[in-house]
């Protein structure tokens, strides 16, 4: 891709807005960012773009805060995963045939060697670190050339390593509904839908947008190669029978002729109606159904991208739960404490107090992304014995509550507050369970620091 000299518009100056303008500026473009938030730091920004930049290139990079007027002249505008696309400003752009590329889509022009991508609305993390375990182990096994990256929603953006990606690596990617509403040429040889469930309504405004944007994951695949998709998902049978690719089908509840099912605790791979069992679910680290659904996801990705199913079984077994999901924190006076920060919408959230099996009390709450919380409520049957409240969506959330008949709620100020007021409710023998089934947004800058501060406050607790 020659973007030599050419005018790039980025859109947002977080950590997508960074790594595009260090790619583009690298690629010999002309980069500038503009971004709405007037509380943006702006020399901060100006600072994390440089250090990565020739000393020659350091200072070239403009950062602004504001909408751009002259930069409307733009060769390319490239957003960030956060920038709604239905305004009228990026419709301004397609309209005079400007093209509008999404960070993932920046990368991917950039970047060299095999990809595989997993998107769904829940599962996402989880899945894509196992899968990138699951690669990486085989190359070392293999001692195959190349290197193996995890990249995307799960923290690192794809343009901070696609200029150092080469043919013979291999990229795993984790890719939410924002990234692929701007995709295009993206392309991944293996590719996954987890599930599809309420999430992000403000943004697409209904579920068949929604799911509409997941399945553009699988756009440019082709009949060669795969898409592994959940059956018992109300979406995905469906939207298999449009994909130009061939689909893989995973199911927690029903045999698959062709897919890959559970049957008690066996994991069972089927071909052709030929079943083969892979592993026991005894033998995985995870908690709960929904990660044996994430193990099923991987393997049936490994396998269609050429690991033998004994290589990829070995690092299964290995494979611990990802930090803030469902992972574990301390125990402190017989109580067990767990941080799902990422338990940012209620689907999420309901998997987590699944696969609780303690009486818990459980810490909600957070950023209004106009979810409904009834099935989250209804999932706490007699497992949750109170519910501490924080953040913008407490009200809502004790109003559904009530009406559910569930009356043992507890209001936080802070995160700190919310771990005291659990220390106080929970006995010897509970467990305590952070997951919001809300965003973090407002009270933190992301899910990650309000999993950091819940982890600091009970290792407080300790002390
Ligand atoms: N901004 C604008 N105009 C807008 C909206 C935002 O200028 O209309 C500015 C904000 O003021 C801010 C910057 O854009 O300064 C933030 O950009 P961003 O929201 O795209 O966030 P990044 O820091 O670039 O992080 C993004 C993903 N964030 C979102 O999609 C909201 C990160 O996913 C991802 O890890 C990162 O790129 C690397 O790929 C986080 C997330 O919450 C984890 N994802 C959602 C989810 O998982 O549910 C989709």
């Amino acid at each position: 891709m020659d973007v030599k000299g050419k005018r790039m518009l980025i859109i947002g100056a977080g950590k997508s807005g960074v790594s595009a303008a260090v790619l583009l500026k690298k690629a010999g473009a002309d980069p500038v960012i503009y971004d709405s938030s007037v509380k943006l730091d702006i020399q901060g920004t100006i600072d994390k773009i440089d250090e990565r930049l020739d000393p020659a290139d350091r200072g070239s990079v403009g950062v602004f805060i504001g909408v751009p007027d002259e930069e409307r002249f733009a060769d390319v505008l490239v957003l960030s995963p956060g920038v709604p696309t239905d305004t009228e400003f990026v419709a301004d752009f397609k309209s005079r045939g400007i093209p509008v590329w999404g960070e993932v889509e920046l990368g991917y022009l950039f970047a060299k060697g095999r990809v595989i991508a997993i998107t769904g609305t829940n599962g996402k993390t989880t899945t894509t670190s196992l899968v990138g375990k699951i690669v990486k182990d085989w190359y070392e096994k293999e001692n195959k050339p190349g290197k193996v990256y995890v990249a995307g929603n799960i923290g690192d953006p794809y343009t901070d390593i696609a200029l150092d990606t080469k043919e013979e690596d291999t990229t795993v990617l984790e890719i939410s509904s924002f990234q692929l509403e701007t995709t295009d040429a993206f392309h991944p040889e293996v590719s996954a839908i987890l599930n599809i469930t309420p999430d992000h309504l403000n943004r697409h405004h209904t579920m068949k947008n929604y799911a509409a944007c997941k399945g553009r994951i699988s756009l440019r695949q082709n009949a060669d190669e795969w898409c592994v998709l959940n059956a018992d998902d109300e979406w995905l049978p469906e939207m298999a029978g449009k994909m130009n690719c061939k689909s893989f089908f995973f199911s927690y509840t029903k045999k698959l002729k062709d897919g890959i099912y559970v049957e008690g605790k066996d994991i069972i791979v089927s071909e052709g109606g030929v079943p083969q069992k892979v592993m026991s679910t005894d033998e995985m680290k995870l908690l709960g159904a929904h990660n044996v659904e994430n193990v099923m996801a991987a393997i049936a990705m490994c396998l269609k991208f050429g690991i033998p199913a004994d290589d990829i079984v070995q690092s299964v077994r290995e494979f611990g739960s990802v930090e803030h999901r469902i992972e574990y924190t301390a125990t402190v006076k017989g109580v067990d404490y767990y941080n799902d920060s990422k338990g940012t919408n209620p689907d999420a959230a309901i998997k987590a107090v699944r696969a609780m099996v303690k009486p818990t009390v459980l810490i909600g709450g957070g950023y209004d992304k106009q979810n409904e919380y009834d099935e989250w409520i209804e999932s706490f049957g007699s497992k949750v014995k109170a519910l501490i409240l924080l953040g913008q969506t407490a009200d809502k959330i004790e109003a559904c509550a009530r009406k559910h008949g569930f009356q043992n709620i507890i209001r936080a100020e802070s995160m700190e507050d919310a771990v005291a007021k659990a220390y106080e409710t929970a006995v010897s023998g509970d467990a305590v369970l952070l997951s919001p089934a809300c965003a973090s947004w407002g009270m933190f800058k992301n899910f990650e620091e309000r999993g950091r501060i819940f982890k600091e406050a009970v290792r407080g607790l300790k002390g």
